[in-house]
């Protein structure tokens, strides 16, 4: 969601924060701005909705230059998307940009009001602005003050901050949401995610929860959550920079969905043996607290959150373990009643999104057994505060709308209930083995699937011109047509839903007519047969049916009818397939539709506010 970057050195930091803020652009923003302590010794900002070239633009007719700044990109939560309330805000002569939430901003708001503060912006973030400014008067130092204003802070924040009085400094404090600062020579940087700054260093320091940073050009002093001073590790980036680059396709995202044969190999590399999964994948404790799994509770949002829904059906069926799959924002306010020796799993691409991330924290006062994360970003604070971990190896997700960080995750819940199956001694004889074997061919079957790209994006016609889509799978088929919903949803706008294709007949077939295409997808297997009786009662009303099945399911184009044969696979692994021709599906509909693929409206990557 929104980003910070902040710069104090000798050279004009403005094109270092513009560059900063654009590479945090794929996380999906509103509006930009940026604060720079000029050389003519005078605190000036330039804020501007859309996106960050608008704000280039604006620069370019009026350049800010200066040695010392903070940049934002706001994804609204208080207040309209506008140049009013868009970051860093003002109070005196600081400013103030902030990723987060501010639980208490309107008690505050009153308190600062009666002391003459007056608002200039409908956001939370202002009342730090003019909170932190009425402490300073007192304290006098920028640091010991920002200490005093997060004290009466609620909710969450990574906080960055510059002030014209002392203009050395760029001061930050993070609670809930991440800030790293980028180490430089004579220079030093802040961000909420290295990789805004990889153009200036490759060393960083990663802020814990409760630090406050006082960040100068030949020094940085960090102070933890109790006020004593500490030192956190510089660290060398090591996670091999990926180019944020299209290479030869037109969005990120079919870019994406195209690199999952590859992000699929890498999950697997030095995870399996000969025939077995490596429990240890997990983490060096994962064999012993592995054997004493009795049930799992699976947490997670959105596209994760149908992973977990995927692993469900493998838990139960393969490894014979109780499985519950919960959306974080409901599990983390709710009571709660946990069985004896459950694993408590968390599923997010960024390891950052924060419900995911509290509900982590809730479950550690509710007794579960042990946490592992499956997660893309090794520093993130989801890996960072689990017990156990399994790192997918996605690289970079730069689409909004999330594909091969989807199919990665599918493969570590793969992975995870195979290791629970054999510590525990519950998978049939033979299992293990012949899934090990599978999972090595998949690759080349998601190429395969890649393959019928072209096919896909004929059928992607009948969808441009409709309202409504219904997606209908069953077993662990429908998580993969929820997915598949979503995909449509978040980039066509295409109101989609889905449906275990069983319940059509109680409710959802009323919606059924040719206006309204019904998506299905058809492996192989035992519900086969009850999935053509339901595609009959869509088809008896005159619903379009587009149907990608196995190529031995039998089934034949006709009157209504699209079907799209499938590699044939092992049936435990075609959700992961089956997701490849959905995903490729809601690309066209949203490239014929027009729309912004790859930074759909109202959405952000790493949903970092609750
Ligand atoms: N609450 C602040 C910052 C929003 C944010 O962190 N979004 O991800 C605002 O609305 O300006």
């Amino acid at each position: 969601m929104c980003g910070i970057v902040g710069a104090v050195a000798e050279r004009n930091i403005t094109p270092i924060l513009l560059e900063g803020l654009k590479r945090l652009e794929y996380r999906g923003y509103d509006s930009a701005g940026v604060a720079v302590f000029t050389n003519a010794g005078k605190l000036e900002r330039m804020r501007r909705p859309g996106k960050v070239s608008e704000l280039e633009q604006a620069l370019a007719g009026e350049p800010l230059v200066g040695r010392l700044g903070i940049a934002h990109t706001r994804w609204a939560t208080h207040g309209a998307p506008c140049e009013r309330n868009a970051h860093p805000h003002f109070s005196g002569d600081l400013a103030v940009v902030h990723n987060g939430i501010i639980e208490n901003h309107e008690v505050l708001r009153e308190q600062l009001k009666g002391l003459g503060y007056v608002f200039t912006s409908d956001t939370d973030t202002e009342v730090i602005a003019h909170l932190l400014n009425h402490k300073l008067k007192d304290l006098g130092d920028l640091t010991v003050a920002l200490k005093a204003t997060v004290k009466e802070l609620h909710g969450a924040y990574g906080l960055a901050v510059v002030s014209a009085s002392q203009p050395d400094r760029v001061v930050a404090a993070r609670s809930g949401s991440p800030l790293v600062i980028g180490l430089g020579l004579g220079e030093n940087f802040l961000a909420s995610d290295q990789l805004a700054l990889r153009q200036v260093t490759d060393r960083f320091m990663y802020l814990e929860e409760g630090d406050i940073a006082d960040i100068r050009r030949e020094s940085v002093a960090i102070w933890d959550v109790n006020g004593q001073s500490v030192e956190r590790e510089a660290v060398q980036y090591r996670d091999g920079a990926e180019a944020a680059d299209k290479g030869e396709y037109r969005h990120f995202m079919l870019k994406e969905i195209h690199e999952q044969p590859a992000v699929v190999q890498r999950t697997l590399e030095g995870r399996l043996s000969q025939n077995q999964v490596l429990v240890n994948a997990f983490g060096p404790q994962a064999a012993e607290l592995f054997a004493r799994v009795r049930n799992v509770q699976i947490v997670a949002c959105g596209t994760s959150y149908h992973a977990g829904m995927v692993a469900r059906y493998w838990l139960e069926e393969l490894a014979g373990i109780p499985c519950q799959v919960e959306v974080a924002s409901e599990f983390r306010y709710r009571k709660v009643v946990v069985q004896p020796d459950t694993l408590f799993v968390t599923i997010s691409q960024s390891g950052e999104t924060a419900d995911t991330l509290a509900a982590l924290r809730n479950a550690k006062e509710l007794g579960f057994l042990a946490s592992l994360a499956i997660c893309n970003v090794s520093i993130s604070s989801l890996v960072r505060e689990s017990d156990l971990t399994l790192l997918t190896q996605a690289g970079r997700e730069i689409g909004v709308a999330s594909t091969k960080a989807f199919t990665t995750q599918l493969v570590g819940l793969l992975l995870l209930t195979l290791s629970l199956g054999q510590v525990r001694g519950t998978l049939a004889e033979g299992v293990e083995a012949t899934l090990v074997e599978e999972l090595r061919r998949l690759p080349t079957r998601l190429g395969e699937a890649l393959a019928m790209d072209s096919t896909v994006e004929k059928v992607a016609e009948l969808f441009a011109d409709k309202n409504h889509t219904l997606f209908l799978g069953r077993g662990a088929q429908y998580p993969v047509a929820m997915e598949g919903s979503l995909k449509l949803k978040e980039i066509s706008y295409i109101h989609a839903e889905a449906y275990p294709a069983g319940e059509l007949k109680h409710g959802p077939l009323a919606l059924v007519d040719d206006d309204m295409p019904v998506v299905t997808v058809a492996p192989n297997n035992e519900l086969l047969e009850k999935l053509k009786s339901n595609l009959q009662e869509v088809r008896a009303r005159g619903g379009q049916l587009v149907v990608f099945a196995d190529e031995k399911a039998g089934m034949t184009n006709g009157e209504g009818t699209h079907v799209i044969n499938m590699p044939h696979i092992n049936d435990t692994l075609s959700p992961i397939l089956y997701t490849i021709p959905l995903q490729l599906l809601s690309y066209y509909v949203a490239v014929l539709k027009g729309t912004d693929v790859d930074q759909p409206r109202n959405l952000a990557k790493s949903v970092t506010v609750e």
